[in-house]
């Protein structure tokens, strides 16, 4: 089942600028995804929270494929390599930032490396994926760069749903563990959600479904996110990570995830196409081309890699 088109979708709280946009973004639209191609940014490789389901030798499970790991760029590298791929891949639209960790819990690095690309390239679509805790804190940031895509991870609305999908959270210099973590991050979450699709933001909620867990709840999560003002839901299979806390959990079948995105369409047009891909992905959404511009592969300027921990 597709996703419906964007004219016929329209949000009353989206720009028109920000549609023009969404035309041309191949996530957010099901039209534009075997014309436009996505490169991301691997610049942001630390997180603020600590997911059940991750485990941090690979990338963020919110908008990655668990199991492979990913080079980190700084900004100056990104901007090389962004001027680098752009002559290589045809109709690159979007420049996205997702992980290996949290966009926003790498912020400086993020924002330094969406003003330089700016300058070379004023059209490019920018896209951020995040784990929504810092929201309330760079949301205006976000609206004032330019960004009109932003994806938010929101997997429960209740603390104690929360307690079993996250360990803790990193939050104004203490680590808080459990329910109190979660509620502060579900909080924050909704708020960022509520802020930017008022400023004209085109929100995708990503949610990972996990059997027993949040399965039930994702219906009242779908109608909770719409009525803060957001576009589209995303809602992802379980794929256990090694070395997660749910490296034993069962994957989520394809034939589950489309079931309840059957449902849940009544409410929200959903995604069908997402390719949970790398946090270094270049190219469409079907063929993933970023080995060929990997540092290893040389990308023409020698090494573009600048290893960070995090
Ligand atoms: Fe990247 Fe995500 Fe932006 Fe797309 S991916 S930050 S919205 S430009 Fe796309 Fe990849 Fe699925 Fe994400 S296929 S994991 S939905
Ligand atoms: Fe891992 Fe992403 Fe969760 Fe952070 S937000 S803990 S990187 S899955």
């Amino acid at each position: 089942m597709d996703c419906l088109s964007v004219k016929d979708q329209c949000c009353s709280r989206v720009s028109f600028d920000a549609l023009e946009q969404t035309k041309k973004h191949p996530c957010f639209s099901f039209e534009a995804h075997k014309k436009y191609a996505r490169m991301h940014l691997p610049v942001a490789p630390r997180c603020n929270i600590s997911c059940n389901y991750c485990n941090r030798k690979f990338d963020c499970l919110h908008e990655s494929r668990p199991g492979v790991t990913s080079e980190i760029l700084s900004p100056e590298s990104a901007r090389r390599k962004y001027s680098f791929v752009k002559e290589k891949v045809e109709n690159l639209s979007v420049v996205g930032i997702a992980g290996p960790g949290d966009a926003l819990a790498n912020w400086e690095d993020t924002r330094q490396t969406i003003e330089l690309i700016k300058q070379d390239a004023p059209d490019v679509v920018f896209c951020l994926s995040t784990n929504g805790l810092m929201l309330p804190h760079y949301g205006m940031e976000i609206v004032d760069l330019g960004i009109r895509h932003v994806t938010v991870t929101v997997n429960c609305l209740e603390p104690d749903t929360g307690a079993k999908i996250y360990r803790f959270i990193n939050y104004g210099g203490k680590k808080i563990e459990g329910a109190d973590g979660a509620a502060i991050l579900i909080k924050n979450q909704l708020e960022g959600i509520a802020d930017l699709a008022k400023h004209g933001v085109v929100i995708k909620v990503n949610i990972v479904m996990l059997k027993d867990i949040n399965s039930r709840h994702i219906p009242d999560i779908v109608k909770k996110v719409k009525d803060l003002g957001a576009f589209i839901t995303n809602i992802m299979p379980l794929i256990p990570a090694g070395g997660s806390a749910f490296e034993k959990y069962p994957q989520t079948s394809m034939k589950e995830i489309n079931k309840i995105r059957k449902i849940c369409q009544a409410d929200l047009r959903q995604m069908y196409h997402c390719k949970q891909c790398r946090a270094d992905a270049i190219g469409l959404l079907g063929d993933d081309r970023s080995y060929e511009f990997s540092s290893a592969a040389g990308c023409g300027e020698g090494p573009l890699a600048s290893l960070k921990t995090g």
